[in-house]
């Protein structure tokens, strides 16, 4: 087989039972006999090929530090997650898709140091033990006795005591209550008045498969877990199964995949099947039944889409993984396979749709929505994202994209131009943006591609929205399309977080009122920086927005002014780790205790 034109190139191995001529941008790994794979060996001299996943190769010396290893999956100060580069051989484990991730590591508690920081440490060889955070994956120092990123307990039982109790057997039961209230729901359809028209949840416990075979010293955030500790959470409340019509999975199709994808991502991704473990970029993994979960995601996202369009579902839930909105027209990427939202808004379309909304509050940029609608004027997509100037993760998303080929105002980007911002900043700029917009858009039915990786805890996002928040925003869209509205998971990396807050918004969708947040919403100053940008830009779009303008300006525009010489003020503290990144603030911490240690003072925790 020869290599694609791409840089990434596909390297297949014994292993991988494929004939196919068709090129691929997936990096497949074998599995040798004894259970073990490695990758094609590539030569060490080429600069190109040894990147670790930010791009560049630091060194930690075998007693590093910190054994974050190839996951910048917080992507600060990362953009080249988007070309794609090539890895070095590794390790790998016998599968553990039906493992917890506890199980998985605490079977071996020696972490493979991996030398690719993006960051030299002042001091080296300096050995400490670490932990990983079972709620949010992200690795710790083994003095902290809460996760310095979510608060989570060192010794959190979180994967064994019940949070995750929805293992496969019971997801079997939910596959019958779904077959058997099927009947029900087509039932009470083919009624004229269509009495209970329910809030429909999709769900599908092979998506639980898809899961990283390679053994990385810390566990992939985009893990099975997520499925269940969200299932988990709603079953706990009653809601799912419960109060909810039960939708189950099926596959997508070809033809259903072409309206939003080339070939060449449907052919590489249809590839993985046949290869235990494949990489389409660094973070970006498959293994043998990936290409199904991705398809079934897809499959579960179409028939949501036009059930509710077409008004036999009130609204829905779309509990899905592999997430879609990084998957552009050709390539996977950014977690992404398939691009769920995208096949969803094309499904409504198919049924009838004339006019589809989709808001991305992922707190990444949707990069591959935003190129499969850009030059689309009946698909609007408004993304609400971290962007700091494009060095955050896809690095895509400026105000200033506006659309393309006569779709010019039908792409919205919202980008904050920092971490950490919270419900305020985001509710306000829903207020200013989304909402005189999409009303003036007037949608047939919204779509929202709901990452709650902007959730506060989050690892990747450090941003801090609450699940009152994403409430909040549920209710205020719910109003559009009659009501019709899809909400499909995409990211979100820490189990309590996305738990929280999708319960929070399938409540809403319940019908459930969130007490309203819309009093008092003070956006931060910079967040009021860039909802003013937007309207600059949009507002030649949308004349609606130029009376949006005008009335902030007079009424925040002397709060701007004064923000900043607040700002002026603030000294430099303790370094505010979504800033830095979590790999300098945790080595901030460790430098610091480290000191203090070498000085004979007791062990200081400086951030609890
Ligand atoms: C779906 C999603 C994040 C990818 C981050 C890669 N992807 N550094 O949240
Ligand atoms: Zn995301």
């Amino acid at each position: 087989m020869s290599m694609s034109g791409n840089i990434f190139g596909m390297i297949v191995l014994e292993g991988c039972h494929s004939d196919h001529k068709a090129s691929s941008n997936a990096m497949q790994i074998s599995r040798l006999a004894n259970g073990e794979a490695e990758t094609n060996i590539h030569d060490p001299n080429d600069p190109t090929l040894e990147q670790g996943f930010n791009g560049r190769q630091g060194n930690l010396g075998s007693g590093g530090i910190i054994a974050s290893t190839c996951h910048d999956y917080e992507g600060s100060g990362d953009v080249s997650g988007i070309s794609t580069d090539g890895m070095t051989s590794k390790k790998y484990s016998r599968q553990h898709e039906d493992m917890t991730l506890q199980d998985i590591y605490s079977k071996e508690g020696d972490f493979d140091d991996e030398d690719d920081s993006d960051w030299e440490p002042l001091e080296k060889h300096i050995p400490v033990v670490k932990w990983f955070c079972v709620n949010c994956t992200m690795v710790n120092v083994d003095d902290a006795i809460y996760c310095h990123i979510c608060g989570e307990h060192k010794e959190s039982g979180i994967l064994r005591h019940g949070f995750l109790a929805l293992p496969s057997q019971e997801a079997d039961s939910i596959l019958n209550i779904s077959s058997e209230r099927d009947g029900e729901l087509e039932a009470s359809c083919s009624r004229t008045s269509a009495p209970h028209k329910s809030t429909a949840v999709g769900f599908d416990d092979r998506m639980l498969l898809h899961s990283e075979v390679e053994r990385k010293s810390l566990p992939h955030p985009e893990r099975p877990d997520r499925l269940r500790a969200i299932a988990a959470s709603l079953a706990t409340a009653g809601i799912f199964p419960g109060r909810c019509h039960p939708i189950t999975a099926r596959e997508i199709t070809r033809e259903e995949l072409q309206m939003v994808h080339s070939d060449e991502n449907i052919e590489s991704v249809e590839l993985t099947s046949q290869c235990v473990a494949s990489y389409f970029t660094p973070d970006t993994y498959a293994n043998k039944d990936s290409a199904l979960a991705a398809r079934l995601a897809a499959g579960l996202c179409a028939d949501l889409a036009s059930a509710i369009y077409s008004g036999r579902a009130k609204n829905g839930f779309a509990l899905v993984r592999p997430p879609g909105h990084h998957a552009g027209v050709k390539q996977a990427m950014g977690f992404c396979l398939h691009n769920n939202a995208a096949v969803a808004a094309s499904a409504a379309q198919v049924a009838g749709a004339k006019k589809v909304l989709i808001v991305d509050w992922d707190v990444h940029h949707g990069n591959g929505t935003q190129e499969i609608f850009e030059q689309n004027k009946a698909v609007l997509y408004i993304s609400l994202h971290r962007h700091e100037g494009g060095r955050f993760y896809p690095g895509t998303g400026a105000a200033n994209e506006v659309g393309s080929m006569g779709g010019e105002g039908f792409c919205v980007n919202v980008p904050w131009s920092r971490g950490g911002v919270g419900d305020n900043d985001y509710i306000f700029a829903f207020e200013h943006i989304v909402l005189p917009i999409a009303y003036e858009f007037a949608p047939d039915i919204t779509i929202i591609s709901a990452g709650f990786d902007a959730a506060r805890g989050d690892p990747l996002g450090c941003c801090d929205v609450t699940p009152a928040g994403y409430a909040q925003m549920t209710k205020m869209l719910s109003s559009l399309s009659s009501g019709k509205l899809l909400v499909i998971l995409e990211g979100g990396y820490n189990l309590r977080s996305i738990s929280s807050s999708a319960t929070a918004v399938i409540k809403v969708l319940l019908g459930e009122s969130p007490e309203s947040m819309l009093e008092n919403v003070v956006p931060s100053r910079s967040g009021l920086q860039t909802v003013l940008d937007v309207l600059m830009i949009q507002n030649q779009f949308w004349p609606t927005l130029g009376s949006v303008f005008s009335d902030l300006q007079s009424r925040w525009g002397s709060f701007a002014c004064q923000e900043i010489k607040r700002k002026k003020r603030r000294r430099f503290v303790v370094p505010q780790w979504w800033k830095v990144g979590r790999k300098k603030f945790l080595h901030y911490i460790l430098s610091e205790q480290l000191r203090l240690n070498s000085k004979g003072h007791r062990k200081a925790s400086l951030w609890f």
